[in-house]
């Protein structure tokens, strides 16, 4: 998996000069675009310039995707196209290495977590839905009407035609190609656009896809920003027909309105205040560990990470201290050092974002156990967008703290005494994205699972995934369901075909 087969350097490494990420339409990389740096969390180093595409290349792009969607690629033999999609998955492991410094540079992620986590899901998402697309069967009815006619009734499943995909930059390539690769699976041309904060695997990604010869313009790249940018410039045009959106729920807001006028197919993976219900009769180490995984996995940067947990009552104060010591032991490291456990937040921007929740909390009477502010490291790292792992206790349950996504490594643990209102506490906030339970008893389990409003609910374990399973929200976290056949039934619509016999 880690061989570096092909010679292009590590985007952003420290011994590289800093690339450029340009747009790739119709088969072809370009040089024009507005450019605006890419900078490190890490230290705030230049990683890179990227080019952001301006309103005329968003148009070039969809006369591409159509064109690709009513020549070559739309007319392929779908097991040429699963062919291909599996030559893309191979493309990824063959630069795993390029793919992990990048993926590194962008977000300031522990080489861990890239070689564990984001570069084999770009990989895995290409096979998932090239299998699983060829797996696709069609519905088929003999109909028999009462007054005596006779007719075979089946459907096809067609392509929605040019599909905008908008990521964001907390897992960029896992993502990006949880997207893209059903939409192509499914026979759609695709216009990706990548968060603004991390171009760079999205850049090799159009590279490995170039290279492995998609028909130009089935997968086009389009970086740049969101608000009257590119990715506004993308949900208004007319000549795309659906918009599969990951990222914040006032983005996915922003989408809706911007998508209304062409009425635009929508899905919408939005922000979590995820909640976990800790019961007195689990096992409490796993159940520290558990939390503690949930909370700070890439710094807290995502979307099913736990940011409220509900104790039983008579092991609150243990577990507590359970939590903050896993806390206190993680080591917030160079990306490339082999025992970083965490790195920074995405930005400058977001950091302070993230300190001013910490801010907020301790204006409003949180107790810090421990963190609670930015690390100072005595080098580089200083100028980077850091901040400590952070165990809160104290707050009511109407605090800011508790009733708005922070996406960042903090966790507020509060005491519950009966199961029903632990999962009433669990279900009062405005997200309905992920939910844990920990506890030994099997019916309870059941039981306050199936109670949880929430799209996703793991016991005993967390971010155990399986891509055929539905993944998504409700409430504020979404509609529209990733995953599997849910993803496939997003990227195509069924048609009846009706024969009279
Ligand atoms: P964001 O909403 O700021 O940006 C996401 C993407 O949308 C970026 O590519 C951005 O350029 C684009 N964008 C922004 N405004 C736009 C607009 N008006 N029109 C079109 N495109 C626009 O999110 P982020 O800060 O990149 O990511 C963090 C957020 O994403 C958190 O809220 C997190 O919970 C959420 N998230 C959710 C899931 C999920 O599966 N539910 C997964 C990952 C992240
Ligand atoms: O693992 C996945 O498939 C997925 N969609 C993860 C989302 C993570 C959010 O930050």
């Amino acid at each position: 998996m880690t061989g570096n087969s092909q010679s292009t350097p590590p985007v952003g490494s420290k011994d590289t000069p800093p690339r450029i990420a340009r747009n790739y339409i119709d088969g072809r990389f370009l040089d024009a675009g507005t450019p605006f740096p890419n900078l490190s969390p890490v230290d705030g180093r230049l990683v890179g310039q990227v080019l952001a595409a301006d309103a005329s290349m968003v148009d070039a792009a969809v006369s591409a995707a159509r064109a690709a969607v009513d020549g070559d690629w739309g007319k392929m033999a779908p097991s040429e196209r699963f062919r291909l999609l599996r030559a893309v998955a191979d493309g990824i492991e063959q630069r795993f290495d390029d793919f992990v410094a990048a993926e590194m540079a962008d977000t300031g992620k522990s080489l861990v977590q890239a070689r564990t986590i984001d570069i084999p899901r770009g990989a895995a998402n290409f096979r998932a839905f090239a299998e699983l697309a060829q797996a696709r069967a069609g519905e088929c009815f003999h109909t028999h009407t009462a007054d005596g006619q006779r007719a075979l009734n089946y459907t096809v499943h067609r392509p929605l035609g040019v599909v905008a995909v908008i990521s964001p930059w907390n897992l960029p390539l896992l993502l990006l190609t949880w997207k893209v690769a059903p939409a192509l699976a499914s026979g759609n041309a695709v216009i990706a656009k990548p968060s603004e904060e991390t171009p760079s695997t999205a850049t090799l990604l159009a590279e490995v896809i170039d290279r492995v010869g998609l028909p130009p313009g089935a997968f086009n790249l389009l970086h740049g920003g969101g608000p009257g940018a590119t990715g506004e410039f993308l949900c208004t045009h007319p000549g795309i027909a659906g918009v599969s959106f990951t990222g914040e729920s006032r983005t996915g807001s922003a989408i809706m309105k911007s998508a209304a006028p062409t009425v635009k197919k929508l899905c919408f993976e939005l922000g979590g205040k995820n909640a976990a219900l800790v019961f007195a009769d689990s096992d409490l180490d796993a159940a520290a560990a558990g939390i503690a995984r949930s909370a700070f996995t890439n710094g807290g940067q995502v979307c099913m990470c736990t940011e409220r947990v509900y104790v039983e009552r008579p092991v609150f104060e243990a577990f507590v201290e359970h939590v903050a010591t896993h806390a206190r032991a993680l080591r917030l490291g160079w990306p490339a050092e082999s025992d970083t456990d965490m790195g920074p937040m995405i930005s400058a921007a977001h950091r302070d974002k993230v300190l001013g929740a910490y801010a907020q909390a301790r204006a409003d009477g949180a107790v810090f156990v421990c963190g609670g502010s930015a690390p100072h490291f005595g080098d580089s790292r200083d100028a980077g967008a850091w901040v400590e792992p952070t165990v809160i206790t104290g707050l009511p349950q109407q605090a800011q703290a508790l009733r708005e996504e922070i996406f960042g490594p903090i966790c507020h643990i509060a005491p519950f005494d009966t199961e029903d209102e632990a999962v009433a506490l669990a279900n009062d906030s405005d997200f309905g994205l992920a939910g844990v339970v920990w506890t030994s008893n099997l019916s309870r389990a059941h039981r306050v699972a199936e109670r949880i409003q929430a799209g996703m609910v793991w016991v005993n374990c967390w971010y155990l995934r399986d891509l055929r399973t539905p993944f998504g929200g409700v409430k504020l976290s979404g509609f529209g369901r990733e995953g599997g056949m849910h993803s496939l039934d997003f990227y195509a619509e069924p048609s009846t075909i009706c024969i009279k016999l």
